[in-house]
């Protein structure tokens, strides 16, 4: 099977993206599954349009997430996105929609098809700070959960697709003591080990 994981370029000031940085660091090959990486603009009209190329250029069977959520101090697999974008902070671009919906013809949310709950239990068994979440906020990244829901639905009815909001990385927040941050190697630990999940349900 082939899983297209994407992940974001740094956005609000930050140096780095924690979400880019551990998919780069991730092999080709995880539990049999082929690995298409891909690095996403945190942008509201460039993000969806690179992933939906990938789409039609890789035909993945699965399309993985990750993005960065400063201040949480766990994985947070996301099992739902909201066809609404309303953002705190301008965009890579400088786009700051508010009360938009992210699809005019599209029901008011989807669920993520990635078997979110295997995924947490399996990360919490590795020792590493997991949550399902019921919500990936109103930025870019619940544009690309609820977008790439809304892509699958509506043209790759066969595929799933799932997204990851992970912690900052220590040296974001190296002088920022009160932040949470998760190591880089637990980082990769734990998008491997979502990997391994979701191609042995597969
Ligand atoms: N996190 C942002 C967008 C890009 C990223 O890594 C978010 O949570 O919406």
């Amino acid at each position: 099977m082939k899983i297209l994981i994407t992940g974001f370029d740094p956005f609000g000031g930050e140096a780095v993206n924690p979400s880019i940085e551990t998919v780069r660091l991730l092999p080709e090959k995880i539990a049999g599954a082929d690995l298409i990486k891909l690095e996403i603009p945190t942008s509201f009209q460039r993000a969806l349009p690179a992933i939906e190329k990938a789409i039609e250029k890789y035909d993945p069977d699965v399309v993985l997430s990750v993005g960065q959520a400063g201040g949480n101090a766990a994985i947070a697999v996301e099992r739902v996105g909201i066809n609404l974008s309303d953002a705190r902070i301008p965009d890579n671009d400088g786009f700051q929609p508010m009360d938009e919906p992210i699809a005019a013809d599209g029901p008011a949310a989807y669920f993520t098809t990635i078997p979110a709950r295997r995924i947490v239990e399996r990360l919490r068994r590795d020792g590493i700070p997991a949550v399902l979440s019921y919500s990936a906020g109103t930025f870019v990244c619940n544009q690309v959960t609820y977008g790439v829901c809304h892509l699958l639905a509506t043209r790759f009815p066969k595929k799933q697709s799932g997204f990851l909001h992970i912690p900052y990385l220590p040296s974001q927040v190296a002088d920022r003591p009160q932040e949470p941050s998760m190591s880089q190697d637990m980082l990769v630990a734990a998008l491997t080990a979502a990997v391994e999940t979701i191609a042995a349900a597969w």
